[in-house]
Order: C-alpha cells, then sequence, then structure tokens
C-alpha cells in the first residue's frame, strides 16, 4: 500500500514532521491503525534496523529514526489503545538492565492495554529487583521483560532467580520478548511464555493471568 511504504520511508530517513503528516493522511483516507503501525513504521524501523548492521547508517540516524517512529504512535496510541474489556488483571513491564531500547516494550503495552490490562508500565534499564519489588506492590500477576540486545538478556533470568528465591514462582508470572529473544531462551532461563509480539504478547499474558497461582 502506497501510503505505508511513503511511511516506512521517511522514517528510515528520520523525518518526524513528515511521518506524522503521513500517519495522519493514512489515517483519514481509512487505513487502519494497525496496518499503519505494521506496514508503515516496523517495516521503516526493520530496513533502518539491517542498514545500522550493516554500518550504512550510524548511531544518530537510528535515533532520529527512533523519534521520527515515536511522532507516528503518538497519533497511533490512541486508537490502539480503544480496547473496551473490563480490568483483566495487571501487567508490571520494562526494558531489562542496562538496556535502552523501548519501542518494542511500549508497543507491547499498548496492545496489552487495548486488551483490557491494567500495564505499570516500568521504563527501560530496570533492575530484576525493581521488577519483583513493583510486581508485588501492584499486586501484579505477570511481569513482562523486553531485551533488543543479546548482553542485556541475563537480566531476564535474573528475574525468574529472584522470584523463585523469594517464594513467588506460581504467583508472579513471567512473559519475555524483543528481537533477540526466542522461545529456546525463554525454556532455557525457566520464564513461564515467550511471546514474538505485540499480539502475542496480549494472547501470553491473557493465558498467565488465568492460570492458578
Ligand atoms: Co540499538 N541495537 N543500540 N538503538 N537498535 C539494535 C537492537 C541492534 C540489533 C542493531 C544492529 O546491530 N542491527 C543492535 C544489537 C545487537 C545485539 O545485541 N546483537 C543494537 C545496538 C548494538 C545498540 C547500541 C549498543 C549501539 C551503540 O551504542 N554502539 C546501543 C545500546 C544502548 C543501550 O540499550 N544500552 C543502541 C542504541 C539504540 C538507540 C538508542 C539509538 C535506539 C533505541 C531508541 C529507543 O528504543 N528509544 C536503537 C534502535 C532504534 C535500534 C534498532 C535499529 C531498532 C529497535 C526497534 O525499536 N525496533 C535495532 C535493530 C533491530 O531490532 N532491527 C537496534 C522496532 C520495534 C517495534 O521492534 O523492539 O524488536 P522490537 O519489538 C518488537 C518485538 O521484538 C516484540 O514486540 C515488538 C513489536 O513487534 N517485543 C516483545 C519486544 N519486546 C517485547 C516484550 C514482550 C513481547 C514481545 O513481552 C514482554
Amino acid at each position: 500500500m502506497k501510503d505505508s511504504s511513503e511511511i516506512a520511508l521517511a522514517l528510515e530517513r528520520g523525518e518526524a514532521k513528515e511521518v506524522a503528516r503521513l500517519v495522519q493522511t493514512a489515517l483519514d483516507s481509512g487505513v487502519e491503525a494497525k496496518q499503519v503501525l505494521d506496514d508503515g513504521l516496523i517495516a521503516g524501523m526493520a530496513v533502518g534496523g539491517g542498514q545500522f548492521r550493516r554500518h550504512e547508517i550510524f548511531l544518530p540516524n537510528v535515533l532520529m529514526a527512533a523519534k521520527a517512529m515515536y511522532a507516528g504512535l503518538d497519533l497511533l496510541t490512541p486508537l490502539l489503545q480503544a480496547g473496551d474489556d473490563p480490568h483483566r488483571g495487571t501487567a508490571v513491564i520494562g526494558t531489562v538492565r542496562g538496556d535502552l531500547h523501548d519501542i518494542g516494550k511500549n508497543l507491547v503495552g499498548i496492545m496489552l492495554r487495548g486488551a483490557g490490562f491494567q500495564v505499570i508500565d516500568l521504563g527501560n534499564d530496570v533492575s530484576s529487583e525493581t521488577f519483583v519489588a513493583k510486581a508485588q506492590e501492584h499486586g501484579a500477576k505477570v511481569i513482562g521483560m523486553s531485551a533488543l540486545l543479546t548482553t542485556t538478556m541475563p537480566g531476564m533470568a535474573e528475574v525468574v532467580e529472584l522470584l523463585k528465591a523469594k517464594g513467588l514462582s506460581g504467583k508472579i508470572r513471567t512473559v519475555i520478548g524483543g528481537a533477540p529473544v526466542s522461545k529456546e531462551f525463554a525454556e532455557e532461563i525457566g520464564a513461564d511464555a515467550y511471546a514474538f509480539d505485540g499480539v502475542s504478547a496480549v494472547d501470553r499474558v491473557s493465558d498467565l493471568m488465568e492460570m492458578d497461582g
């Protein structure tokens, strides 16, 4: 779809105002918010990520692309969150210690809120102690963790271990995700679930909320 490829291109170029303008135009012409997100914003960021890996663009370009992503997300968030389910339980979410990537985690939060869950977003660079303390404070049944760096993935295992040490395994359950994370890694560290994207995060959190504990 033409609008979406234009959005993706403007995002790759880090043109925040242009991304916002194109997103608004697409929405005004009747394109679904989810399609604008997937085919426009996420697709553009994926291309930028590949260029960064191949050293075709540099960190400042990636930062500008991230800003442009948020310019578009600001317009989509109210539409994606317009779920009308009753309150379905509380999840705390965050990006693990040492990791500043928050776009994917924020998308997951938007989807979970849209599905009717109360979401306590702890932000990025969240320590294992904070994840567990905040989950207890808010009576959360689920901790959702995001990691985008292979070097920060062990932070997820720390949370699982801390829950175990405090006798909270089975009472507070964990779901993990992020580009380098896999189902196998989730099994290896004893996390309760792995989610590939925001949509599957909603499914996994729904399952975990319904489990006894
Ligand atoms: Co960084 N970065 N970055 N970066 N960055 C990656 C992750 C990298 C793969 C780029 C590359 O080399 N191709 C690479 C990691 C390599 C590795 O570990 N193997 C990398 C690197 C190296 C770095 C720095 C170390 C660079 C440096 O300083 N030299 C540095 C680290 C800073 C730190 O965290 N301590 C760094 C910094 C940055 C920016 C600050 C510039 C910026 C982040 C801005 C921000 O988040 N506010 C940034 C960005 C934007 C990226 C890329 C290009 C895009 C990430 C993104 O937002 N994608 C990324 C390359 C890539 O992933 N292709 C890259 C869009 C987003 C919608 O997708 O986050 O995958 P994603 O989330 C998805 C799913 O993964 C999933 O659902 C989301 C929606 O579909 N998901 C979950 C995510 N969390 C989930 C949780 C769940 C369930 C699903 O349950 C709870």
